[in-house]
């Protein structure tokens, strides 16, 4: 990461296209108006920005999703992923039919960041996204049980690890009021 300066702390966003990465990056940087959220489109290659939040300097990698570069991700994986201090992993809970490619991503990156890096060193944020104020009435057939099945297989793939992890629900349509899920 020859982009970010050490002083601030490295946040990178993945997860699949699609997923709400671009979202979810504008309103960490306070730009919330709902313009800005339908405008988004797919990322290429990756955006850089910077945030002051509090006392603290953020350097945000929002990664673009599409499977090439995915691959490209994972296969010169020290080139995007050295230096992090934040992983946010992005889920689309609305994406039922990509739960498994989501999940293997995810596994691949967790993965390669353990054997990399001090686990220590490293927070990893999960959203499971689009969790929308009205997801019940929109899309029924995403139930409790299974976002509690994603999560569970979630946290197959991450407690096999030593990181700290948190699992978030999370929406653009609730201005980021997370709720933690257990
Ligand atoms: N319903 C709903 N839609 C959302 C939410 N967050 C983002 N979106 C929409 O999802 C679409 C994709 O959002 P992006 O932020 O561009 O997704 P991305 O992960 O950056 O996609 P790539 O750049 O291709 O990797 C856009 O139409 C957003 O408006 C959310 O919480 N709920
Ligand atoms: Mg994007």
């Amino acid at each position: 990461m020859t982009e970010s300066s050490k002083i601030a702390k490295v946040l990178l966003l993945a997860g699949l296209d699609n997923s709400g990465k671009t979202s979810i990056a504008y309103s960490l940087r306070g730009t919330r108006n709902l313009p800005t959220f339908c405008k988004t489109k797919p990322t290429v290659r990756r955006n850089i920005v910077s945030i002051k939040a509090y006392d603290s300097e953020y350097v945000i990698w929002d990664l673009g999703g599409q499977e090439a570069y995915r691959d490209e991700y994972i296969e010169n994986f020290d080139n995007y992923f050295k230096g992090l201090d934040k992983l946010i992993y992005v889920f689309d809970v609305q994406d039922l039919r990509r739960y498994d490619s989501a999940l293997d991503y995810f596994e691949k990156i967790i993965n390669l960041l353990k054997e990399r890096n001090d686990v220590s060193e490293i927070e990893v944020l999960i959203f499971l996204h689009k969790f929308d104020p009205d997801l019940s009435t929109i899309r029924p057939e995403i139930t409790d049980e299974i976002i509690d099945d994603l999560k569970e297989n979630i946290k197959k793939i991450i407690d096999k690890t030593d990181f700290f992890y948190q699992i978030f629900k999370t929406s653009i349509y609730c201005l980021f009021d997370k709720t933690v899920t257990d």
